[in-house]
């Protein structure tokens, strides 16, 4: 490959179009702190994600940060190690200890068999990561938290924009957290968003993403800075007008892996959920090397040796990282940490030529034959 191919490719709007709501800031000089621009998009996405409330965040983590802020949590929360750092942080940012539950082998998403013997008198919530897209068993998630009386907050970075069952996927739990980060299937250059039930959260959200100003005069909650600002609303506005489109492209490399990589002894993907309307977010391949002949790890750098950029993610787990050394054990999370080593994210994007697609295809296959 001459040109590097690195795992995805941040998707941009016609730069007219960005330009043209640009230059209305420079009349208005209206930079950030809940901005036209910001309203507007907080109002679009409601319409698009299908939700009750929604509040725009600066970026997903702080966004998931100050969620589990404003719901009071205490001691323990139930979550998974097989994520991005960012669920275990925000966790352990708000002074609580995050249990680790193992994954479902077939989806990646926290396995509903093993929450309950997790429980313990400490426990206040549960959060879940529709990790690539895939959606968690929410209906078993939701007979757990009603049980026990947990709150239930979803780290839906990866799930812009999908439904299950016709419904939003923000709909379900208490919040959901997405990211708008430029590596998303929706970009606001930098950003996240929660979208949540209970309407009273909307005041509270709105504070502590503003220093917890009440008014000129009163600061009544330590909250933190976390403002979505206009470049980033206009970005999305843009963004948006595209947004269909650009799940269809990336449908379109999604059917051309799955024809390719889809009935090769080793190589497993991920089915389709029933009733799930996907985003086609990330293509994880899960690599079994007795079967394949070869590693994960070699086929990610032999993809290297072409100028291909793979990634590992979620290699490794977060109950393994060095700030959390000797905390956790990830022989608790058995299934994770066998996934971890064995799993691969090959390159989507809207506009990565089909060419490509094959050639990472055949990369592949070819290294399974020998
Ligand atoms: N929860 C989950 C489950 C998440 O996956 C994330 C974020 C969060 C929470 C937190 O949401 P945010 O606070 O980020 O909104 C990237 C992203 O930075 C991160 O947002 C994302 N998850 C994670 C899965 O991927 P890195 O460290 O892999 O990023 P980086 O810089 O290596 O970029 C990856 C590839 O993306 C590059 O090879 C090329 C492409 N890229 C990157 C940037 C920065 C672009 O095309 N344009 C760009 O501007 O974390």
């Amino acid at each position: 490959m001459n040109k590097q191919i690195l795992v995805t490719r941040s998707s941009l709007p016609p730069i007219e179009e960005f330009s043209e709501k640009l230059a209305s800031i420079w009349d208005s000089a209206w930079l950030t702190n809940m901005g036209k621009y910001h309203n507007e998009l907080e109002e679009k996405l409601t319409n698009y994600l299908d939700v009750k409330n929604i509040s725009l965040f600066v970026n997903g983590h702080l966004a998931l940060e100050l969620v589990i802020q404003a719901m009071n949590l205490t001691g323990e929360v139930i979550t998974t190690p097989f994520t991005f750092a960012s669920t275990t942080h925000a966790i352990v940012r708000n002074g609580l200890t995050p249990v680790f539950c193992d994954i479902d082998e077939n989806d990646y998403t926290i396995d509903v068999n093993k929450i309950e013997k997790l429980i313990t008198n400490k426990t206040s919530a549960i959060v879940p990561v529709h990790v690539y897209g895939n959606i968690c068993n929410i209906n078993e998630i939701e007979k757990i938290a009603k049980k026990y009386n947990l709150k239930v907050i979803y780290d839906a970075a990866h799930a812009f924009g999908e439904t299950y069952e016709n419904v939003g996927i923000g709909n379900f739990g208490d919040a959901s957290m997405f990211s708008f980060h430029a590596t998303k299937v929706f970009n606001t250059i930098e950003g996240g968003a929660i979208t949540f039930s209970d309407e009273k959260l909307k005041a509270q959200l709105y504070k502590l993403k503003n220093f917890g100003i009440n008014d000129e005069t009163t600061v009544d909650v330590v909250g933190s800075n976390a403002k979505m600002n206009e470049f980033q609303a206009i970005m999305g506005l843009c963004n948006l007008n595209y947004i269909e489109e650009e799940i269809e492209k990336r449908k379109k490399i999604v059917m051309i892996y799955r024809e390719k990589l889809g009935n090769i002894k080793g190589l497993s993907i991920c089915n389709e959920k029933k009733g799930l309307k996907s985003n086609y977010a990330y293509f994880p391949l899960l690599v079994d090397e007795n079967i394949f002949g070869v590693t994960r790890d070699e086929i990610c750098e032999k993809l290297k040796d072409k100028n291909i950029y793979a990634r590992k993610y979620f290699y490794p787990l977060t109950n393994s990282f060095d700030c959390y050394k000797n905390e956790y054990n990830v022989n608790e999370t058995p299934c994770a940490l066998k996934i971890s080593h064995r799993i691969l994210t090959l390159p989507l994007y809207a506009n990565l030529p089909e060419e490509v697609v094959n050639t990472i295809c055949d990369i592949i296959l070819k290294l399974g034959k020998k």
